[in-house]
């Protein structure tokens, strides 16, 4: 039902569109508020994340809602009658309990528990594969939760240092830095512990992220700057555990993952303590909480195949408000202040006869899939496979202006340091310094033009 009004609604946004501008037919490169192709969803209220791609049908539309009902389910541990394992150490209960509504988590207030953002650990060197360093008798995330009996691996403190600046207007703004400490631990943390604190990002539309092609992103490098214009776009590759090379990585705040399934089985692995077939040792094997039992796949193939077929079809909601002068004139200050050159509004998804909802799709996700230096007050000081502390893959922008209305805040960045889209854009530094100087001289009207272009998307 939900499904058909969609569709219905979609056609019928699309007949009066096309009617509309029957004099001066716009070349359909330019309709950039179909931002998630043939299979934009026309929905802008607190579920505009949560939506099937509308043409599923058959077998695709079951898949979707057996991956749907996973994602929302709360996890136990074992033995229980179904999900189960559980931990024994884990950050959360749930893939939504942390992608809320299917888009971000919150960051923690000074004081506050971690729920929907982790902590990443290290030590300096690298594994055989060119990845990170797992710490002794720690691994390579921090899990703050535990089942009964089991010992957590710590607790994570965060407090913020506070700073309110002005813009040449006088407006005022204030931004907060996070610093993020790990007590209580089960163990004596060794020494030389780097940390990389991450909030959960959305997880719509993230099939067509999958399917651009790599040539389409790797045009875009640009390592050495040859081109001159400050920006640079370097490409991360990473361990795929299925094809037992290096691929592309595209998935995470650093690209560290190479594919959505991947991606979904670490979450379970390290998130959550579920293991699958992609992962099938325990997170906390070896350490005095590994349970020992016998479990080594908790989580069936077929259930793992859904979830990622969820997440491959979870469509984008289209903009809003996009014939607003003020939104058009954010738009062409977009492009001026060189936000496109990282944030690339127009994606083209590889041909597919096998899965024509993202076959040759049109997109407008608003990012290179690449790495950037964001200068030093972004870095977690952790290199990530390719990725140095300062680097972090472009996100897309997509869907943006529908933050508060699914989530209710605006906690932007990795690590949701910021609090509105007018602190994210004040934190770029590094190849984005000219974009965030740019905007900090805009006139009033036109730094509002440029958060209205934000919110339309
Ligand atoms: C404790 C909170 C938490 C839980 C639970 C969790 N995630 Fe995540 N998820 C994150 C964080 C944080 C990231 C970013 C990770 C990174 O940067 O490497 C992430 C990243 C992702 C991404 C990549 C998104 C992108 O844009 O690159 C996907 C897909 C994803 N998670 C799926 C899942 C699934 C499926 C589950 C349940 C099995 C799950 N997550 C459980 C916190 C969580
Ligand atoms: C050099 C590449 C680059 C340029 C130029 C750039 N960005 Fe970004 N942007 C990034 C990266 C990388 C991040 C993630 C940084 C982090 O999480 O620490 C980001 C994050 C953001 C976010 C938060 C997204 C989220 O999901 O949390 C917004 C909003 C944003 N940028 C808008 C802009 C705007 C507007 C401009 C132009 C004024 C701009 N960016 C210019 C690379 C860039
Ligand atoms: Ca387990
Ligand atoms: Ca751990
Ligand atoms: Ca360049």
């Amino acid at each position: 039902m939900n499904r058909v009004l969609i569709i219905s609604f979609g056609l019928t946004f699309l007949i009066l569109t096309s009617c509309k501008k029957a004099g001066s037919l716009e070349p359909i490169e330019n309709q950039d508020w179909f931002t998630g192709g043939s299979q934009t969803v026309f929905i802008s209220g607190s579920n505009a994340f949560s939506q099937g791609f509308p043409s599923l049908a058959g077998d695709h539309a079951l898949n979707h809602e057996v991956g749907d009902a996973a994602f929302e389910a709360t996890f136990v541990s074992s033995p229980a009658p179904i999900q189960q394992g559980l931990g024994p150490i884990f950050n959360n209960v749930s893939c939504v309990s942390c992608h809320i509504s299917d888009g971000r988590g919150k960051a923690p207030e000074t004081g506050e528990n971690l729920m929907s953002l982790l902590i990443r650990i290290s030590i300096s060197g690298q594994d055989e594969h060119g990845g990170t360093v797992d710490v002794p008798l720690f691994g390579g995330q921090f899990q703050h939760r535990s089942v009964f009996g089991a010992q957590p691996e710590g607790d994570v403190n965060v407090s913020y240092a506070y700073q309110t600046l002005q813009f040449p207007d006088g407006t005022s703004y204030e931004m907060r830095k996070p610093t993020y400490s790990l007590t209580n631990t089960y163990l004596p943390l060794p020494g030389g512990v780097m940390i990389s604190p991450r909030l959960a990002p959305p997880v719509f539309g993230l099939g067509l992220l999958e399917a651009i092609p790599d040539a389409n992103i790797l045009a875009k490098e640009d390592i050495n700057d040859a081109n001159g214009d400050g920006i640079s776009g370097k490409a991360n590759y990473v361990w795929n555990v299925l094809e037992k090379r290096k691929t592309l990585g595209k998935f995470g705040w650093k690209a560290g993952n190479p594919t959505l399934m991947q991606q979904t089985a670490s979450a379970y692995l390290q998130d959550m303590g579920i293991t699958t077939f992609i992962f099938p040792q325990e997170a906390s094997y070896g350490q005095t909480q590994y349970d020992n039992l016998n479990d080594d796949v908790e989580l069936s193939d077929s259930l793992l195949y859904a979830v990622t077929f969820y997440l491959k079809t979870l469509a984008v909601p289209a903009r809003r408000n996009v014939t607003d002068p003020a939104v058009i004139r954010g738009k062409e200050l977009f492009t001026q202040a060189q936000c496109a050159a990282c944030h690339t509004p127009k994606q083209r998804t590889a041909v597919n006869v096998a899965f024509k909802e993202l076959s040759n799709q049109l997109i407008f996700p608003y990012t290179d899939l690449l790495l950037h230096d964001m200068g030093d007050e972004l870095s977690d000081n952790r290199p990530d496979h390719m990725a140095t502390g300062n680097e972090w893959r472009t996100p897309p922008l997509w869907g943006i202006g529908l933050t508060e209305i699914v989530n209710g805040h605006g906690n932007f960045l990795h690590d949701g340091r910021a609090r509105n889209l007018t602190e994210a854009i004040m934190w770029h530094g590094g190849e984005a310094e000219y974009s965030a100087n740019f905007f900090k001289n805009l006139p009033t009207y036109d730094r509002n033009a440029m958060l209205k272009f934000l919110k339309s998307l």
